[in-house]
């Protein structure tokens, strides 16, 4: 049978049912699996102290985009509905330009929603960056191409990890030979992230948290870690021809098993002496006045 020859309602019955499958198919990616309760974010609402913050601000954005989304929706649905081409019909419909109330709302209503999106994330922003008072651990955090540095300063023991370089080859057993950074659970641990060379990113995935290392310039993350197990870090910014190996482990271990590790680490630190321009952080604060 020809298309054309279809009738009416057998195309309308058509379009319900492919729409109905798209719809269920939608509805049962939804259902049952547990990270789309937290928007498919990794790890889990008490993987840290800021993640449960945080998935609610991503969680109830996205309630927010729908609702806003399914009124949008409804709203040019119905207009294509009512005010479509009826038979007979020719020319353009009438014309209406210049309604103020309409123009006021869709002015004000936006405005609204940014101020609201604003208000929410702005305080979620500063309760995460809130610097801990004389913290216990203090990670100085140093990224290079490729790898990281740990300085370690637990109750004033300092004790530093030095990366080398990954090789990554597509074999299995690479990832033991990255570097891992250690953090003990339920401790609060203040990461001073710098970088030797150029910028790079601290990542977590796990944690939600992610903070560019500019040279020259600390930037802070503030985090208690809540759950042990091990966790995948990266290197967040394109920083070269290795960018893609520039990868750790995190293991959150308990405080016993954190206070040996260190133990098997060298004293002391690994400080701005290693960067690419040593000078660099003394000019900015020279410069800037910084802190
Ligand atoms: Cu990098």
């Amino acid at each position: 049978m020809s298309s054309h020859k279809r009738t009416g309602s057998r195309g309308r019955a058509l379009k319900v049912t492919a729409l109905a499958s798209v719809a269920a198919l939608a509805l049962s990616a939804c259902s049952g699996e547990n990270p789309a309760s937290r928007g498919w974010l990794p790890g889990n609402r008490d993987t840290t102290s800021n993640t449960a913050e945080i998935t609610d601000l991503w969680v109830n954005s996205w309630i927010a985009a729908l609702i806003v989304g399914l009124i949008t929706w409804a709203l040019m649905l119905w207009c294509m509905i009512a005010y479509r081409r009826r038979k007979g019909e020719t020319g353009y419909p009438r014309q209406i330009a210049y309604n103020v109330p309409l123009e006021i709302m869709y002015t004000i209503v936006p405005l609204v929603m940014v101020g609201v999106l604003f208000f929410y994330t702005n305080e979620v922003q500063r309760s995460i960056d809130e610097p801990y008072e004389d913290p216990n651990l203090v990670i100085d955090v140093r990224g290079k191409q490729w790898a990281w540095d740990f300085n370690y300063n637990y109750e004033g023991e300092e004790r530093y990890f030095a990366g080398v370089q990954a090789e990554l080859d597509g074999e299995e057993g690479v990832r033991e030979t990255l570097p891992t950074l250690y953090l003990p659970v339920d401790e609060p641990v203040t990461f001073e992230l710098n970088a030797r060379d150029v910028i790079h990113s601290f990542w977590i995935p796990a944690f939600l948290q992610k903070r560019d290392m500019v040279p020259g310039r600390t930037n802070e993350i503030h985090l208690t870690p809540q759950e042990l197990g091990s966790f995948d870090g990266k290197c967040a910014e394109l920083c070269g021809e290795y960018h893609s190996e520039m990868l750790f482990n995190v293991e959150v271990v308990t405080d016993e098993e954190f206070r040996d590790y260190l133990q098997t680490l060298p004293e002391g630190q690994l400080g701005d002496e290693y960067d690419r321009n040593p000078n660099l952080h003394e000019n900015v604060a020279g410069t800037e006045g910084d802190d």
